[in-house]
């Protein structure tokens, strides 16, 4: 029957009073309850498609909402609800591992009920909490129930189940049913804060191993698993259900969430239209970071949609902190974009790519392909169920667009440069065995060890090996691409300082700071033209206080600055590969040289008039390096038979200028997948002369003269500094087995350092000499035969100059006096301690590039901080003043000094500034 015209107004009518009043009606903050699912993979849930179960409550979640198809976590507990509740990845955070989540700290991080709170909100916590530290209420939640562990279900499991309701510890009685009991707290909860907004974060034990019967299940049920995918599709059912009753449901947002994929005994049968998923939980394919979710706001979601657009777990916390009116945390970089417009319906942009961390592996996933950490490019066309590699020299040209889309958004991350994994590198729990307690490192416990060397008799030896321009790019300190095989079997052995800091981002200077122990303005090197005799001339150095104390001495290859050599250090002329041997008269501080020339290789090439980079023809020995790595070979097995120990210090001059390698260290890299600086301009606010003009590149005969260097040149550059490394790498090596064949691996100490760090383009600046972070901190290794903690990082702040009284302390050697360090030991013993609180180094500039002074520049790094200030050597007064924060913007890409706020922070760090060097 056709409608009057007067129905037809009636309706339009009633269309135009209702708009307003619906919108009115609209909940502005709606509460928020977040269902967190343990190990439920998207082939365990209905509506995803899954052969072997069928979940009727959570597939009509969909059918009122919106039902993501690609939505990724970490492939771990506790990783992915680290980044679900901070927003944050967890290069950022540090939750790498099932362990390393516990170092998460409410003053570096906000969880989303902390957010909420200033937006009305009372939130609870239900469920599992671990591996997330400390109690929900530390981290905002109002109301808690929470278990240790997983998959605790019955009072009858081995675990005893436990639980503490606010505060209150109970243990599961005979019968009882934990998933009922955190059911029975969820009711309890609604009716209580019925009247206020609530967020809800209902962390379930299902379908966490241990899969057991429920009590649902029939005597002889014969797929208990599917049993338990039924009770937990029950228990969401009779939530919403409560929720209905409370006529809570159109007020309220459910999200539906897996932690992670289906486990793996599981995995294989959870098939979806009869195939398996690709991986499954802890691993770095689809099944360990795809996981189903489901968003449902009953009038508000679209209904029914199915969403193919990315989302990340990181995503959540500003999604649910705009739906509540809240305010996201300001300082601190958020990983996560809201998807708030897509909950209301609204149009917006999805994210264009997601990023999964696990230990230390990673990928950046987009629509249709993938790249991890070892730059490998997968085609996801067939994916959850097959990821294809691809090869990596594919001339396909979509897929080359999209390695070069990936590996920029990798770059911009930069997940290397922040917190890094250490685990053991699976990003599960390291030691189940272990009881970890709050103030223990949760480290694996190695094994037991025999007493430290330097508690027993005799004098180890010392191996000091100098690495010439070399910047952390190392294996060890989290480089993944690098190949430094080597020296990460030195770091295996040893200690990894990770925040070690040159004095002087430049040879001579920072060399000579760590042979006297005294900082350059006591040895007043600043430059390539001045030897520290002539200013303390009876000064006693490193090698010197050793050959005073019984040890042999000596030098190969490039140990001082060359033409700066001392002859009182060593117990022998100075060696080099060129051949020639260098002696200073011991009496003398006018470095009287003499000189000899023995067999040796050729180093022509190493000036700086040749090319900036050779892809060699020569064999590893017939280039400097390599040369020296031989004859040190040959001198450990001639020092083992002195009879008396030894400090054999050696030089290598890879990767300094030019990088010359033999070929096959070039071809360990396609230079398309090594890293382009994330910042190719100094930061914003730094005055001019706090970078210089790259005179020591353009030294070079084939680099072209023009600043910023050609992109496709700095590949090249960048290439060659990477072949560089793995030369030394190599050398360093043969070191390494040879101490093992002679039978000194025992009794010998190792310290390895490189002289200072190296910009690679970064802030457009290549080399070192300036005050930078890259240019300041550089690698220091240290490992002490039968030492208790090996391969650990330490991320406690340490300088050059403490270089000179570890060793003599790990020696038992007296302490000299006036040494500017201090000894790293209690770090080598726990390398979660600290001895110091900032690092200083520095660096001058000469008037005409300060336009006025001389000036020094002297930067103080805390540990989040750097403050560089520049001092007019003439009259003291302040040239200019930069301030970096290293934690939030680790490329150091804006100067905050003259920000406001930042007054009181600048006079607290100014005050480990020392007097003004006059010239
Ligand atoms: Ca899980
Ligand atoms: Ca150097």
């Amino acid at each position: 029957m056709r409608k009057t015209s007067m129905q037809h107004i009636l309706i339009g009518l009633l269309a135009v009073l209702a708009l307003p009043a619906l919108l009115h009606a609209e909940p502005k903050k709606p509460n928020i309850v977040f269902i967190l699912a343990d190990d439920l993979g998207i082939g365990n849930v209905g509506c995803y498609g899954a052969d072997r179960v069928k979940t009727p409550n959570i597939d009509a979640l969909a059918r009122g909402g919106v039902r993501h198809t690609h939505a990724y976590t970490a492939p771990l507990c506790g990783p992915s609800r680290a980044l679900i509740m901070t927003g944050r990845y967890a290069f950022r955070t540090g939750a790498t591992n099932q362990d390393a989540t516990g170092q998460m700290k409410p003053a570096n991080e906000k969880m989303i009920p902390k957010l909420l709170k200033p937006a009305g909100y009372v939130s609870s916590m239900i469920g599992k909490w671990g591996q997330l530290p400390l109690e929900p209420s530390d981290w905002g939640f109002d109301d808690s129930f929470r278990f240790k562990g997983s998959g605790v279900y019955w009072s009858t499991q081995e675990k005893p189940g436990r639980y503490v309701v606010n505060g209150v510890a109970k243990a599961l009685k005979e019968k009882e049913y934990m998933p009922d009991l955190m059911h029975q707290h969820v009711v309890d909860f609604l009716r209580s804060n019925r009247e206020k907004p609530f967020f809800l974060y209902y962390s379930m034990s299902h379908v966490h191993a241990e899969i057991l019967r429920t009590p649902d299940s029939a005597a002889d049920s014969k797929d208990l698993f599917a049993d338990n995918l039924a009770y937990m599709d029950k228990l969401v059912g009779k939530l919403v259900a409560e929720l209905e009753r409370q006529k809570l449901r159109e007020k309220t947002l459910i999200v539906f969430f897996g932690d992670n994929g289906t486990g793996k005994a599981q995995a294989k049968t959870s098939t979806i239209g009869g195939r398996a998923l690709s991986g499954e939980k802890g691993s770095m394919l689809e099944g360990g970071a795809r996981v189903p979710m489901i968003v449902n706001w009953p009038g508000v979601t679209p209904a029914g949609t199915v969403s193919t657009g990315l989302v990340d777990s990181t995503d959540f916390l500003p999604t649910l902190v705009e739906l509540a009116g809240g305010k996201l945390p300001s300082g601190t970089v958020l990983d996560g974009k809201s998807f708030a417009w897509q909950i209301r319906g609204e149009k917006g942009a999805p994210r264009e790519s997601v990023f999964i961390e696990l230990a230390r592996m990673w990928y950046v996933r987009e629509a249709g392909w993938k790249l991890n950490e070892k730059g490998e490019l997968f085609d996801m066309a067939n994916a959850p169920f097959e990821e294809k590699l691809v090869a990596a020299g594919s001339r396909d040209e979509s897929a080359q667009a999209a390695r070069k889309r990936l590996q920029s958004t990798l770059n911009r991350l930069n997940p290397a440069g922040g917190i890094l994994d250490r685990g053991d590198g699976t990003g599960r729990h390291a030691n189940k065995q272990k009881k970890i307690t709050a103030n223990e490192s949760p480290m694996p416990a190695d094994a037991l060890q025999p007493e430290p060397v330097w508690k027993t008799a005799g004098k180890p030896n010392v191996l000091f090996i100098v690495v010439d321009d070399l910047r952390p790019d190392l294996g060890c300190y989290g480089n993944t691409l690098i190949k430094t095989p080597n020296l990460d079997r030195l770091a295996a052995r040893g200690t990894i300082f990770k925040r070690a800091y040159c004095q002087q981002a430049v040879c001579s200077p920072s060399r000579t700071s760590v042979m006297t122990g005294r900082r350059p303005d006591a040895t007043r090197v600043w430059d390539l033209v001045t030897h520290f005799r002539t200013a303390l001339p009876d000064t006693v150095t490193l090698p010197q206080h050793f050959k005073a104390n019984g040890y042999h001495a000596a030098a190969l290859g490039k140990v001082y600055h060359r033409g700066y050599e001392d002859g009182r250090s060593w117990s022998e002329p100075h060696w080099y590969p060129n051949g020639q041997t260098v002696d200073t008269d011991p009496a003398d501080s006018t470095r009287r040289i003499v000189r000899k020339y023995g067999p040796g290789v050729d180093t022509k090439a190493e000036s700086g008039k040749g090319p900036a980079f050779e892809v060699s023809g020569r064999k590893d020995d017939e280039l400097p390096d390599g040369f020296t790595a031989s004859e040190a070979v040959s001198r450990l097995h001639s020092l083992k038979s002195r009879g008396e120990p030894f400090f054999l210090a050696v030089g290598f001059q890879k990767p300094h200028l030019p990088f010359i390698a033999p070929k096959k260290y070039w071809d360990l890299y396609d230079p398309q997948i090594i890293p382009v600086p994330v910042t190719a301009t100094l930061p914003k606010g730094a005055p001019a002369f706090a970078g210089h003009s790259n005179g020591e590149l353009h030294s070079y005969a084939n680099v072209p003269k023009e600043d910023p260097i050609p992109a496709d040149f700095a590949k090249q550059l960048r290439h060659g500094y990477y072949a560089c490394i793995s030369y030394t790498d190599a050398q360093v090596g043969r070191l390494l087995d040879a101490l093992e064949k002679e039978g000194l691996s025992e009794n010998t100490i190792i310290v390895l350092w490189g002289d200072h760090g190296w910009q690679l383009g970064d802030h457009g600046l290549w080399h070192k000499h300036t005050n930078f972070e890259l240019a300041t901190r550089a690698p220091l290794l240290v490992s002490v035969p039968k030492q208790q903690r090996v391969g650990r990082k330490c991320e406690a702040l340490v300088e050059f100059v403490d270089i000179y009284p570890t060793l003599a302390d790990l020696c038992g050697l007296p302490a000299p006096q006036g040494l500017d360090g201090v000894s790293l030991k209690s770090l080598i013993e726990d390398p979660q301690g600290t001895v110091k609180k900032v690092a200083i180094s520095q660096y001058p500039r000469g008037p005409k590039k300060a336009g006025a002074g001389p000036v020094m520049g002297y930067s103080i790094r805390n540990e989040q901080w750097r403050l560089t200030v520049w001092l007019n050597q003439k009259d003291g007064s302040t040239v200019a003043t930069e301030l970096y924060d290293e934690q939030n913007d680790p490329a150091e890409t804006v100067n905050l000094a003259d920000r406001p706020g930042q007054k009181a922070l600048i006079e607290e760090l100014s005050k480990y500034l020392p007097p003004v060097a006059r010239k």
